[in-house]
């Protein structure tokens, strides 16, 4: 049988039911600019590509050169399709808003390279895109905020080995693989389903003393020995978002970035919720899957600002659901 190109896919999930307009478009261009930054991630260390160009973004982070340059690439791909109102972006402080074709355009939230720390050590790195309605609203931006329920479909794209593409439009989970010959992106990944309970957890243990005191006995039970219950898990941790939650959605298990509760009152989480958390916990839903803050589920939390960061512990239903147990344990 002739593989499935993404743009195939996209016009099938299309027909097959209530659909918002835009969402192919959108998508099926961010597809293109995948295959557009794999080659330049490829060739960024003979182009003096990598390093810092000096300076700190919106949310403090220190910013890279191909941050920037992805940026800039995907702001140009979404102006070119019409179909986007506004776009929010981690580099930058306010959506920048598009002229729009008509028609339900959406807004689009997005971390261009998302692990960009990794980018120096060859490691993997990511894209990470959300879409929500802009309901006709002028300025379309505000149409961002609410909660991660808004979204109509989310993905990210994975540039490892090989790229990989994963959305979701509201009816399952499904991946894609970049024929680097081609410039096309092939379903590999159909309906992806994630194990009701893993075998590894992935978190950044360097914090331990700052987490909320359930975290650290989750984590705690986790390296503890337990025949029965598959213990200890196998702790993974890359640094990239993406390559952690690709990994967990594919083997089960569950990542976590827990907030920093050094102090209770005023709890400080790191990753942004706009485009990071929520089409996370949207993509790991679809397929079956759970995401929560500890405290709450990661889609019904509502944005208020554009670089509101949330606290997330994402991954096989079971073990989400086991965590926030322990975060509801007296400490
Ligand atoms: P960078 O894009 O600044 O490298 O941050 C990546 C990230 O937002 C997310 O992809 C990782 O899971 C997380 O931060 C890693 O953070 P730590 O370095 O604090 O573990």
């Amino acid at each position: 049988m002739a593989p499935i190109s993404l743009s195939e896919h996209l016009a099938a999930q299309r027909a097959r039911g209530p659909h918002t307009p835009g969402v192919a478009t959108i998508v099926g261009r961010l597809g293109r600019v995948a295959a557009v930054i794999a080659k330049e991630l490829a060739h960024a260390a003979l182009r003096d590509r990598l390093g810092y160009i000096g300076g700190v973004n919106v949310t403090g982070d220190e910013v890279k050169k191909l941050d920037i340059w992805g940026h800039e690439v995907v702001e140009a791909a979404l102006r070119a399709t019409g179909a986007c109102a506004a776009f929010v972006s981690e580099e930058a402080k306010e959506p920048i808003e598009m002229t729009t074709e008509g028609g339900n355009p959406l807004v689009v939230c997005c971390d261009p390279v998302d692990g960009s720390s990794n980018l120096d050590v060859n490691g993997s790195v990511g894209t990470i895109f959300s879409l929500r309605p802009s309901r006709g609203q002028v300025p379309a931006g505000p149409a961002a905020l609410g909660p991660g329920t808004d979204q109509v479909a989310a993905g990210y794209m994975m540039y490892g080995p090989a790229t990989t593409m994963v959305y979701t439009a509201g009816q399952g989970t499904h991946g894609f693989t970049l024929d680097p010959e081609t410039g096309e992106f092939f379903l590999t990944h159909p309906d992806i389903t994630i194990k009701r309970r893993g075998k590894t957890y992935g978190v950044n243990e360097g914090n331990l003393h700052t987490w909320h005191p359930g975290q650290r006995a989750y984590v705690e039970y986790l390296r503890t020995p337990d025949r029965a219950s598959g213990r200890p898990y196998s702790l993974r941790y890359s640094g990239a978002m993406v390559a952690d939650v690709h990994r967990t959605l594919l083997d089960g298990g569950i990542f976590m970035y827990p907030a920093d509760f050094t102090d209770p009152a005023k709890p400080k989480p790191k990753l942004r919720l706009l485009y990071e958390v929520a089409p996370m916990a949207m993509l790991v839903e679809q397929a079956g899957g759970r995401a929560s803050t500890g405290m709450e589920r990661v889609l019904d939390v509502r944005a208020t600002e554009y670089h509101q960061r949330a606290a997330i512990l994402i991954g096989s239903l079971d073990d989400v659901a086991q965590a926030e147990d322990f975060y509801r344990r007296p400490a």
